[in-house]
């Protein structure tokens, strides 16, 4: 019978039985902060990043300076990013899991009145920075045989207005993951593009710059899910048997639907 693997024993002569490490990008909010509680709570270990060191050094605190390692990372800077992985302290350097969880999104108006630099951070976080953190730690997860768990969006597959660069952000977020899973065959590497909808955190704060009564409009009386729903869908795929991997999971609230077509009679 095949056991699920929680743990893996890198030292088999030692009393000590190596935890698990992840590496979980945007950890200062959010899922990215849930999925580090649940997966240290699971026994493993986090390599936590986001830009605001603050939150990162609370959660240190919180969860345990042996269970936590802080780093301060900026997603849009590749050589930060490639920096950070070869300065990764002794201990650390094996990894199990990346959890490509950082992104955002700016704006909710349509493309005709965007600001292209908005459009940009998009694409250099959402993109540029998952592909350069991934392309950095396929040695390690390859040699972990490991998986690689990114965060997509319902926003990958259903349009909707206000949606452009955000949702084609998350379209290539859901289509790199299964092209890196044909890339992957035969190296025992999992991964799974996560593709949720509605879930409250600080991402419609962050979409609208800080509009505190248009985040809560969003949410109220709608039940979204929670950061904590996503942890657990994390914790469960990074914890199935190695023979299991899940493609593509899309998660939403019952109260959040699908939209029809819309049709327009003038212009
Ligand atoms: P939050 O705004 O709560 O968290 C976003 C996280 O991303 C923060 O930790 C933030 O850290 C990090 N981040 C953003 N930009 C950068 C950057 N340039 N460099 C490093 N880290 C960065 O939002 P969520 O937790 O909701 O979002 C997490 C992921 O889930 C995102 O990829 C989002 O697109 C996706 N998602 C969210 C949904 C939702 O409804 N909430 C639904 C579907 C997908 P910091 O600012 O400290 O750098
Ligand atoms: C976030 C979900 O529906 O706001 O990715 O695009 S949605």
């Amino acid at each position: 019978m095949r056991r699920y693997r929680q743990e893996k024993v890198r030292n088999e002569g030692s009393i000590a039985m190596a935890t698990r490490t992840a590496l979980v990008t945007g950890a200062t909010s959010g899922f990215g902060a849930a999925i580090a509680r649940a997966l240290t709570s699971a026994g493993w270990r986090v390599i936590a990043t986001g830009r605001r060191s603050e939150r990162l050094e609370a959660l240190k605190a919180e969860l345990g300076a042996d269970r936590l390692l802080p780093v301060t990372l900026d997603m849009r800077d590749g050589d930060a990013i490639r920096a950070m992985v070869a300065g990764l302290p002794e201990g650390w350097r094996e990894i199990d899991c990346l959890i490509n969880n950082a992104g955002l999104a700016l704006g909710t108006g349509p493309a005709q009145a965007s600001d292209p630099k908005q459009w940009e951070e998009m694409v250099a976080t959402n993109i540029s920075g998952l592909i350069a953190i991934t392309h950095t730690l396929l040695p390690a997860l390859i040699a972990a045989k490991g998986a690689i768990i990114n965060m997509s969006s319902v926003a990958a597959t259903y349009p909707y207005a206000g949606g452009n660069v955000y949702g084609g952000t998350k379209a290539f977020v859901r289509q790199f993951s299964l092209g890196l899973r044909s890339d992957l065959a035969g190296t025992g590497v999992r991964v799974t593009s996560i593709e949720p909808g509605m879930a409250e955190t600080e991402f419609t704060l962050v979409r609208t710059g800080g509009n505190r009564a248009a985040s809560d409009a969003l949410y109220s009386g709608a039940d979204p899910m929670t950061a904590e729903d996503i942890a657990a869908t994390v914790l469960w795929i990074a914890t199935l048997p190695p023979h299991l991997n899940i493609n593509t999971i899309e998660m939403m609230p019952v109260r959040q639907s699908f939209a029809g077509f819309a049709v327009t009679r003038e212009g």
